[in-house]
């Protein structure tokens, strides 16, 4: 890769020479051109700059999806920011840490937070940007003038930090540098054989890896156009259709549609591809969608440390509970817990090198050397098999994580504060089977006296808990099963109360 051969430079590269095409269409609203959103990017690089933010200085957003912050990502990139979305459902106790362990120099958050955080944050440079554009990001970007320029960068320079929650409950943010985005996005542009006439239904939030760097740079380096969406919903996805070629999601959108009563093959006429990622897919969705739509999805593996891993071919065949080969430059291999490859068909941990791997976790020298070996694989804690080809197979995780509707839940953040809880001796957070979310959050408590409510839990970890991580369950027991050691038994746990959702 060359010096200038970074994100950066490939990205306003493609915003020039696309200048005349539509970028992104929101439906109900209007159709950004290439050119259109490369101006706005441009004079908020100018804002970015009288706010003070310069190279390397990271800029925390929390903001609404919106096509002005797209625009605010572009910025920060242009500028040589380090980029540092996250979730909104976090709480401004959530948020608390963000801004400590960021240090931000400017955190963009949402119009009606403004108060609150400028309140919170007085020695913080806080601007606003609301879901239609309004705000003091917007205010501001109206009295500045735009620039061309671009910034120097090096393949190795941070372009992202996404922040990825610990096991022991803190949040990790993960340095994602030039090179590990335009590589990744790069190969999947190949590998899914991405045309100049293709439409992307773009329902994903974008302050996580899969609607933001798998999804937008597929469009963005294309050239190509995205129908871009506040939300997932089956009724508009589901009407937009009609006007796309390739629909990106997680296991709960393919579910969501196949329940939504109109939904039908003719629905999906023009789709060429629908890819599936960001949790396990099950071969009963896999199979009701194929059989409903004659499409076979397309299922990928990834983390917000790496990107994307591995991929079901596009022509090959895409095999149902499998995410498919290696990506093109990235080997993966099946280990043991001491870093030694498995031989074919052995279940071990997924540990993978290539381009695509982070650079280490934002100020956690000591957590980063812990998750690489000493020849530089990265050890994903995500358990599989491989088969003689190369095909893997997810079977397990060797970490203890909840995803739901493809948002990851650390049980152990989540333990820590129904602990706290009046009237809980102790408790245990695992994720059961959820015909919905793929799991759901259960809370066992071991309660002090009488029993503890799903109420009572959720009441207390109000403001303190972004919602999609509370308990959507909450079981009482005389104890939890413990092994000799004293370890709690989950799996047993999860074993008896498998059927909670059902
Ligand atoms: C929302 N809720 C959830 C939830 N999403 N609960 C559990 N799990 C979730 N994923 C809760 C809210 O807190 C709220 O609870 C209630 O559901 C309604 O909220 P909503 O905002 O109306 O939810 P909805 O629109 O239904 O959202 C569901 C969803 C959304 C599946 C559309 O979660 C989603 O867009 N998920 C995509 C996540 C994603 O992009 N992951 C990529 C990670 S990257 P209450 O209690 O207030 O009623 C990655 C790497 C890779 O993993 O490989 O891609
Ligand atoms: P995140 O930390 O949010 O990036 O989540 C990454 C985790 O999501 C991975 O470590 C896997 O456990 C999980 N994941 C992503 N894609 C898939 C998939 N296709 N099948 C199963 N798990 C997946």
């Amino acid at each position: 890769m060359a010096a200038e051969d970074t994100l950066t430079h490939a990205l306003c590269a493609s915003l020039a020479e696309h200048a005349n095409r539509p970028c992104l269409r929101v439906p109900g609203g209007r159709t950004w051109s290439y050119s259109e959103l490369d101006a706005l990017s441009q004079r908020l690089v100018g804002v970015l700059e009288d706010a003070g933010a310069g190279s390397g200085d990271r800029v925390l957003v929390q903001a609404g999806k919106s096509v002005e912050a797209v625009a605010l990502y572009l910025a920060c990139l242009r500028r040589g920011c380090v980029y540092v979305p996250i979730n909104t459902a976090y709480t401004p106790a959530e948020v608390a840490y963000f801004v400590d362990n960021a240090a931000p120099a400017v955190f963009v958050c949402a119009h009606d937070q403004g108060a609150e955080f400028l309140a919170a944050f007085a020695q913080l440079r806080v601007l606003t940007l609301g879901i239609a554009g309004e705000g003091t990001l917007m205010e501001a970007a109206g009295s500045v003038a735009g620039t061309a320029a671009i910034a120097e960068s090096a393949p190795d320079d941070v372009a992202a930090v996404l922040y990825t929650s610990g096991t022991t409950g803190r949040s990790k943010g993960a340095m994602l540098t030039q090179r590990n985005l335009l590589s990744n996005a790069r190969v999947l542009i190949d590998l899914w054989g991405w045309r100049d006439d293709d439409v992307l239904l773009h329902a994903l939030p974008i302050f996580h890896v899969h609607g933001l760097f798998v999804a937008l740079h597929c469009v963005l380096l294309t050239g190509t156009e995205a129908l871009f969406l506040p939300r997932f919903e089956p009724e508009p996805v589901m009407h937009e259709m009609a006007d796309a070629t390739v629909m990106m999601g997680v296991p709960t959108f393919y579910t969501r549609l196949l329940d939504h009563p109109g939904f039908t093959a003719a629905a999906c006429a023009g789709m060429r591809l629908f890819i599936s990622g960001s949790a396990p897919l099950t071969e009963q969705t896999f199979k009701a969608w194929e059989s409903l739509t004659g499409h076979r999805i397309l299922e990928r593996y990834g983390m917000s440390e790496t990107a994307m891993i591995t991929s079901n071919p596009l022509d090959g065949e895409r095999v149902p509970g499998t995410v498919g080969y290696a990506l093109p430059e990235v080997s993966v291999r099946i280990a043991d817990g001491s870093g030694t490859e498995l031989p074919r068909g052995e279940v071990g941990i997924i540990e993978i090198t290539g381009p695509n791997v982070f650079k280490g976790y934002w100020q956690m020298p000591e957590k980063t050397a812990e998750e690489f070996r000493s020849d530089g694989y990265f050890i994903t804690g995500d358990m599989a098999r491989m088969s003689e080809d190369g095909r893997v197979r997810i079977v397990g995780r060797a970490k203890d994580l909840i995803i739901s509707g493809g948002y990851n839940v650390y049980p152990k953040e989540v333990e820590k504060l129904i602990d706290d809880v009046a009237g809980v001796r102790e408790c245990a957070v695992i994720g059961l089977p959820h015909p919905d979310f793929g799991e759901g959050v259960v809370a066992v408590v071991v309660p002090e006296g009488e029993g503890v409510s799903l109420s009572q839990v959720r009441q207390a970890l109000e403001g303190q808990l972004a919602n999609f991580k509370q308990p959507k369950e909450v079981v009482n027991l005389p104890e939890l099963p413990r092994n000799a050691m004293g370890k709690v038994q989950k799996n047993a746990l999860r074993d008896q109360f498998a059927d909670l959702f059902s």
